[in-house]
């Protein structure tokens, strides 16, 4: 059985809660408490993850930590129709790891001005908000350049990638470090196709989307 290190307040944990959701798979969570118990650095899960950060994954006498490295793991080994992360095509390799890179500098950015608004972690937090803002708005050309070319996701056309899954959450998070997604529209028509997913969950602070498909919408 997988197991996962899991607090159910982390985005990054999140990521895996939703890919294991997806992809359909079993698995059991032990919860770490990040706060107030910053059980992420006791002695027993620093023999987990000395990095002492969530999450970490143990399948069978694999133990894997970070968030898009897991990601790989789950979609290489459990995904056989290869959608999630298609590794035959180089270019589609590339792109993809290039926006899991982009995922962790969200986790740098929303999710460090998070951190200050609800743990109270000691950062530069007007910083990271306009950190943020910048990512957000490469992320909203670029989707918004994927539209116009009849593309639907981050890397692929018809299809999400894990590339997807990575950077969702703490885009999704954003209200929550006071970084609002009104300037970016192609970001929020992306999420919610995100929300329409097959075996799509929610977590506390992710609400499921009203917005109708965009068939639906040219109807109306
Ligand atoms: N690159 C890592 C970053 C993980 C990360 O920053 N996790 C947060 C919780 S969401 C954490 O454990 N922070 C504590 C720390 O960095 O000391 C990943 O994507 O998994």
């Amino acid at each position: 059985m997988i197991k996962l290190y899991d607090f159910e307040l982390s985005g990054n944990c999140y990521k895996v809660r939703l890919m294991l959701s997806i992809l359909g798979l079993p698995y059991e969570t032990e919860n770490v408490e990040f706060f107030p118990g910053r059980q992420h650095k006791s002695e027993a899960f620093l023999r987990v993850n000395p990095l002492g950060q969530l999450p970490a994954l143990q399948d069978g006498d694999l133990i894997l930590r970070d968030a898009q490295a897991i990601l790989v793991y789950l979609a290489s080994r459990y995904d056989l129709s290869r959608n999630w992360y298609p590794a035959d095509s180089p270019e589609t390799l590339g792109k993809i790891t290039m926006w899991l890179a982009f995922a962790d500098s969200l986790t740098n950015s929303i999710s460090s001005a998070r951190m200050h608004d609800l743990f109270f972690y000691d950062f530069d937090v007007e910083q990271c908000r306009q950190r943020a803002h910048q990512l957000l708005r490469i992320l909203d050309e670029h989707l918004w350049f994927e539209e116009s070319q009849g593309r639907q996701w981050l890397c692929t056309a018809d299809h999400a990638s894990i590339a997807d899954i990575a950077c969702f959450p703490y885009v999704m998070l954003s209200d929550e470090a006071d970084v609002p997604l009104i300037d970016y529209p192609a970001v929020r028509r992306w999420t919610d196709r995100i929300k329409r997913l097959e075996g799509f969950t929610l977590m506390a602070g992710i609400f499921p989307t009203s917005a109708a498909p965009p068939e639906r919408a040219v109807a109306l």
